[in-house]
């Protein structure tokens, strides 16, 4: 069937709703984790951009707010941004977003009758109503290898649920190596702070063995503004001599997230977090001096976008994704998406969720769409103005790789 000008917008609409997407970088656990799994309307009420926005307007220390429980918290946000102004940001329209879509009536503002819903269903039916909603068929988890909780699970859960995936998360190992040290000797690794042949070795043992053990797709870490590599530093010495060889064997990628600026505001704790911008240096550097190596890249600072998506063009090696955090906003992925699509045709991934919080997956990959849909909207109408023909198959088909299949094929590769 053939696409023209005349049905384009319906066919688009009905594809962007039937497409099964495969959401490559999240907080969220499946439901083996037990409480790491984070649901419910509490959850979402204090999820941490929230929490920075409540504090906007609240006269309330720091220290009073996260000394109360969830639910008490919950009420201050939903108090402060959702019944004494309107609810216009982007995080705060979220709520709205994925409430309405579970079928509460928002319009009531009757935060009672919401934890009720909640109450009434349990995990495992509340994720495949989420999944079924957002149209997620494949949920990328944030796996950190350090953290004792998480840990836990893996040692003693022989099966997860398989639309759950594992990312092996490796912050703690390239931020504060030390640290990282006394938590991998714990776990019967000798890595010593010198980093020695020794260390190397059993760095690339820690790696190999946490890889395996979670299925990991993808080795990930989130890096500073400042992150610079072959600079000779700890951190660059672990990346060329730990992560990459380790990689590249398990023939997986590097997720690197560039240019968080940890807790410029500790007191706000999760939400104290800020952006910088990175070296675009640091990526063309590792995709130039290893060639076979897979890098999938994202960074946070709207000023690194357009030489990222250059960056892109010189690596075969190199996959962008996501607008990621501060920049998940309409208006900017937008931009940001009309940009990779003019730069990179459909060689990128234009999002990821980030949710932490299950239902967050329904607001996040909604407006996604909505973005995405009308860029794509904008370019077929060019193509079509050109006496392009284009298939309802081959519309499927393009919508399918940037919800999924380009990450696929890049696993693969
Ligand atoms: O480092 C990350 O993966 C970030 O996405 C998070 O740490 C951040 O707190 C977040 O939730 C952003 O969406
Ligand atoms: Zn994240």
């Amino acid at each position: 069937m053939l696409v023209n000008s005349g049905n384009l917008r319906e066919a688009l609409r009905e594809e962007l709703a039937a497409v099964k997407i495969t959401d490559i970088h999240t907080h969220l656990f499946a439901p083996e984790f037990g409480d790491l799994c984070l649901w419910g309307v509490d959850e979402l009420l204090t999820y941490h951009y929230l929490v920075a926005e409540f504090f906007r307007w609240t006269r309330m220390g720091y220290g009073e707010f996260f000394s109360l429980g969830k639910g008490a918290q919950a009420d201050l946000t939903w108090e402060e941004l959702f019944l004494n102004r309107s609810p216009m940001s982007e995080a705060q329209r979220g709520v709205l977003t994925a409430l309405n879509a579970l079928g509460l009536d928002v319009g009531a503002r009757d935060l009672k009758a919401y934890r009720a819903f909640f109450d009434g269903l349990s995990r495992e039916e509340f994720i495949d109503l989420v999944l079924e909603l957002s149209g997620v068929e494949c949920v990328v988890m944030t796996n950190d290898p350090f953290d004792l909780v998480e840990r836990k699970v893996w040692e003693s859960t022989t099966t997860i649920d398989s639309r759950f995936r594992g990312a092996l998360r490796v912050d703690v190992l390239l931020n504060d190596f030390p640290h990282a040290c006394r938590l991998m000797l714990e776990q019967g690794y000798e890595a010593e702070e010198s980093l020695g042949p020794k260390s190397i070795g059993e760095v690339q043992r820690f790696l190999r063995e946490w890889l395996e053990r979670i299925s990991g797709l993808y080795l990930a870490a989130s890096l500073p503004a400042g992150f610079r590599a072959g600079d000779g530093s700890v951190r660059a010495r672990l990346i060329e001599e730990c992560i990459l060889p380790v990689c590249e064997e398990a023939n997986v990628p590097l997720a690197l997230m560039i240019g968080a600026k940890r807790q410029v505001n500790p007191k706000l704790r999760l939400a104290g977090d800020s952006v910088g911008k990175g070296d675009i240096a640091a990526v063309e550097y590792l995709c130039a001096r290893y060639p076979q190596n897979k890098f999938l890249v994202t960074m946070l600072s709207r000023e690194n976008q357009h030489e990222l998506a250059i960056t892109a063009r010189k690596f075969p090696n190199l996959l962008i994704f996501g607008c990621w955090w501060f920049l998940n906003n309409p208006s900017l992925v937008e931009e940001i998406t009309r940009m990779r699509m003019e730069t990179l045709g459909l060689a990128f991934i234009p999002q990821h969720s980030d949710a932490r919080v299950v239902e967050q997956l329904i607001y996040k990959w909604k407006h996604a769409k909505e973005v995405v849909g009308k860029v794509l909207y904008d370019k077929y109408s060019d193509l079509l103005a050109a006496n392009w023909t284009l298939t309802r198959e081959e519309l499927a088909r393009d919508v399918q790789a940037l919800f999924g299949g380009n990450f696929w094929r890049f696993i693969k590769k």
